[in-house]
Parts: C-alpha cells; sequence; structure tokens
C-alpha cells in the first residue's frame, strides 16, 4: 500500500520551498523536469507513488496543491523547466492578483471565500489516492498567505480529514532588529495556535538559522532565498526518505511522527543536517564515521533552529531520531550510541526513556556525493520553546502600543474585537508553559492537571 501524501505549497515561501523540494525528488528519482522516468531509473525499488502519481501518458506528476493569493512566484514556477511536472488543475492563484498584503487576516478571510475552489481540488486528489496517509502543509508563519490562508486550512483539513496525518514544513521569520515583515509577530502568534491545535508535527525551520549556517558554515555572505531553500530541501527531502526508500523501520509517516512525539501537543521538531555543502563548492573529502556524524548532529551549529542557551532552565531532549545514509556498518551505529551515552553527549527528559533512533536509510542511485556518510536528526526538544518567547516578546510589544492594528480591524473576524489575537497568545503561553514542564520529572503529573 502506498500510504500516499500530499503536499500543499501556500504562499510565496510554501512554494518556493515546495518547487525545490519537488526538484530534489526528482533528482532522486530519476524523474525529469517534464516527469518522464529517466532511462538510467527503470528498474529502481524505490517507492515514488507516496508522493507521485502517473498520468495516462506514464509521465509522473507530484501529489501536490500550489496555492497563492498572487500570481507572481507561481508564475516563475510556470516559466521554469518544471512547468510542466505539475498537474495545471492543481494549481490555484487568485484572479484579482493582490495577495494577502503580509495581513493574516486577508489570508484566512480570502481563503474563507475561496472554500470550494480549494477543497474541490484537495478533494479530488485525495480521492485519487488508494489509501491516503496524510497532508504536508509547506509555509511561511510571518506574511499573510502562507500564515493565513495555511491556518484556514489546517483547520479545514482538520475537520475534513480527522484520521489523515497533517504535518508542516513552517519557516519562521528571521529575528534580527530589521525584521521583514513589521507585523510578523501579529501573523505568527495566530499562525501558531493552528500550528498547536490542529497540526500533527509541525518541522520549525527557522530563517535566523538557515541564514546562519549559509554564512557561517557554507561561507555565502548574503545568501538568497534560493540558496537558503537549498538546505530546506535537503531536509524535506532527507526527513522523506524512509518513506522512499522503505527498509524495516520508519515506513510510514505515522511511525515517524510516533516514534518522536510521546505527547500529543509537543510535536515541534528542529532539525539538523550534517555535512553540509552547497553546490558551489566542491568539498574537501573527508572520513565521515557514524560517530562523527551523530557527534555532530547534537551541536547547536548543525540546527535549522536558532535557540539561545538558557541556563535556568534544563532543556532537554524528548527524542532523537537520526536518519543515516551512506556506507554504514550497523554494528558501528551501536558503538556509537553506547559511546553518546557514555560521554553524556545528550540531556534527556527526566520522566521517560532516553532514546535516540537511528534509521538506516537507502540512498538514492542516481545522485553523487563526496561523503561516505551523512545524518539528518528529528529532534523533540524542550529548548523549541524559546523561539515561540521570542515571538510572545515581539507580540506584547506590539500588542501593548495597539501598534499596526488598523489593517486587521477591516477584516470581518477582528472588527468587533481582537480576542482571537489575545486567545491565540495565550494558547501559545500554554505551549511553551508545557514544554517547559516537560523538562522536571513530575511532568506526567501537570499533564493530568492541567486537563482538569
Ligand atoms: N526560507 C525562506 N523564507 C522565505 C521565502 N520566501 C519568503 N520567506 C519568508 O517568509 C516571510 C514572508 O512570507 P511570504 O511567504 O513571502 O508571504 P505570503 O505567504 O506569500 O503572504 P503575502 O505575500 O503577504 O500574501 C518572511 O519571513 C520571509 O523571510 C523563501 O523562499 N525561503
Ligand atoms: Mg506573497
Amino acid at each position: 500500500m502506498p500510504r500516499e501524501i500530499i503536499t500543499l505549497q501556500v504562499g510565496q515561501c510554501g512554494n518556493q520551498i515546495g518547487m525545490e523540494f519537488w526538484k530534489q525528488l526528482c533528482a532522486e528519482h530519476g524523474i525529469s523536469p517534464e516527469g518522464m522516468l529517466e532511462d538510467f531509473a527503470t528498474d529502481g525499488t524505490d517507492r515514488k507513488d507516496v508522493f507521485f502519481y502517473q498520468a495516462d501518458d506514464e509521465h509522473y506528476i507530484p501529489r501536490a496543491v500550489l496555492l497563492d493569493l498572487e500570481p507572481r512566484v507561481i508564475d516563475s514556477i510556470m516559466q521554469s523547466p518544471y512547468a510542466n511536472l505539475y498537474n495545471p488543475e492543481n494549481i490555484y492563484t487568485s484572479k484579482d492578483g493582490g495577495g494577502a498584503g503580509n495581513n493574516w487576516g486577508h489570508g484566512f478571510t480570502q481563503a474563507e471565500s475561496l472554500h470550494e475552489d480549494i477543497f474541490d481540488i484537495i478533494d479530488r486528489e485525495a480521492d485519487g489516492s488508494d489509501s491516503l496517509e496524510g497532508f504536508v502543509l509547506c509555509h511561511s508563519i510571518a506574511g499573510g498567505t502562507g500564515s493565513g490562508m495555511g491556518s484556514y486550512m489546517l483547520e479545514r483539513i482538520n475537520d475534513r480529514y480527522p484520521k489523515k496525518l497533517i504535518q508542516t514544513y513552517s519557516v519562521f521569520p528571521q529575528q534580527d532588529d530589521i525584521s521583514d515583515v513589521v507585523v510578523q509577530p501579529y501573523n505568527s502568534m495566530l499562525t501558531l495556535k493552528r500550528l498547536t491545535q490542529n497540526a500533527d508535527c509541525v518541522n520549525v525551520l527557522d530563517n535566523t538559522a538557515l541564514n546562519r549556517i549559509a554564512a557561517d558554515r557554507l561561507h555565502i555572505p548574503n545568501p538568497t532565498f534560493s540558496q537558503v531553500n537549498q538546505l530546506v530541501s535537503t531536509i524535506m527531502a532527507t526527513s522523506t526518505t524512509t518513506l522512499r526508500y522503505p527498509g524495516y523501520m520508519n515506513n510510514d509517516l505515522i511511525g515517524l511522527i510516533a516514534s518522536l512525539i510521546p505527547t500529543s501537543r509537543l510535536h515541534f521538531l528542529m532539525t539538523g543536517y550534517t555535512p553540509l555543502t552547497t553546490d558551489q563548492k566542491t568539498t574537501s573529502v573527508r572520513k565521515t564515521t557514524v560517530l562523527d556524524v551523530m557527534r555532530r548532529l547534537l551541536q547547536p551549529k548543525n540546527m535549522m533552529v536558532a535557540t539561545p542557551r538558557d541556563r535556568k532552565r534544563n532543556h532537554c531532549y524528548i527524542s532523537i531520531l537520526n536518519i543515516i545514509q551512506g556506507e554504514v556498518d550497523p554494528t558501528q551505529v551501536h558503538k556509537s550510541l553506547q559511546r553518546i551515552r557514555e560521554r553524556k553527549l545528550a540531556e534527556f527528559i527526566p520522566w521517560g526513556p532516553a532514546s535516540i533512533q537511528v534509521a538506516l536509510s537507502r540512498k538514492s542511485p542516481y545522485i553523487q556525493t563526496a561523503h561516505r556518510v551523512s545524518g539528518l536528526m528529528l529532534a523533540n526538544h524542550t529548548s523549541i520553546a524559546s523561539v515561540f518567547e521570542r515571538t510572545c516578546k515581539l507580540y506584547d510589544k506590539l500588542r501593548k502600543r495597539e501598534a499596526f492594528l488598523e489593517q486587521y480591524k477591516k477584516v470581518d473576524m477582528f472588527k468587533d474585537s481582537l480576542d482571537e489575537l489575545d486567545n491565540s497568545r495565550e494558547i501559545v503561553q500554554q505551549l511553551i508553559d508545557e514544554y517547559y514542564a516537560a523538562t522536571k520529572p513530575d511532568y506526567i503529573q501537570w499533564g493530568t492537571q492541567s486537563q482538569t
């Protein structure tokens, strides 16, 4: 059974990272930009049907839905060599084309009015799969469309497909003094509420960390979105390899998620990858071992989320899954895990088993890499709460001064009251509190108390 996954790309960021993801998947599965299987790729044992289906003429079509409230980004995809890859019926750009103007409220209400058009596409895709496992949403939380329309879709998909999983790749805004969207704390807060309540698993991709990694580790001083998005597509593609190149474990999304998320609300994951390289640079080939890779994955500088060191709290891992690819001797894995335990390289929650799970995954035979072993870490770590605190701080500053609220009050949802904003702030605070509680031994009881 294929356990299909439908990808929803919403807004500028969602479509731009989505496009890189499909480029990477095509390359890994030997599919040309037009969707044709390359001659060298005809006898693969990979599972393409999780993410693609075949048209009558055999060409591969991504299970992807492309949505935006302005045409620019999707138009540029349609002018790229990948224009014919997508099903044109799965593309929706708003005809008046104004976008959501960085306003979550506009994104949300426009999505509401487009409900039928959007769900016609999604229902058709869902009906076209044998055993749909779930949805993946790609978006940013800071603008108007990816955040507002993305939020609307999270809510509705939850109602409409309650048994299906929803995973997201959510891009968090860069936290410099010069914030690119001044109202991003409002948009982020409103979106975080939906990510908390309506998603099963959120992969946090933090533009602060992505830009820092590109600058410091890849030596690209002012990285473009497309350079940053290469990091994102590496993460997205690698985190789905166990689904696309099945082995014994983690063959489906539910298995992946269940192993990482012991309690349902603590479902925000960080990712790390090593070794990091870019296209332009030929890498110096070094001898990489499984232990090197696992050790490096535990270093904060390889993480795609920037969290400050917080000495007041005993932040710890709730769970770790390392996906290791390359030439690996399974006995090395065991030894490496033992070494990590002996040296106490990772601090774990005091209320559950300290587990680093390792999935050895095959990789595409069509892509050459310079390193013997590479690894992706998916980690559930309590310090993710600091990212939400960062958002709360910025939000509180704006909210106290009632700054920039006029544009929101023009939207029906906020016309009479700003309760929705305040309620989102509360939900996010509860989330932060729960992550802090998870650093303590009595967390299990905290869970029961908060429900009564
Ligand atoms: N990593 C990454 N971040 C992006 C990209 N495009 C935009 N962003 C970030 O996303 C946020 C802005 O959201 P967009 O996705 O541009 O906005 P939108 O969803 O199209 O919404 P509107 O344009 O307001 O209708 C900012 O924090 C940007 O830095 C991208 O391609 N890659
Ligand atoms: Mg836009």
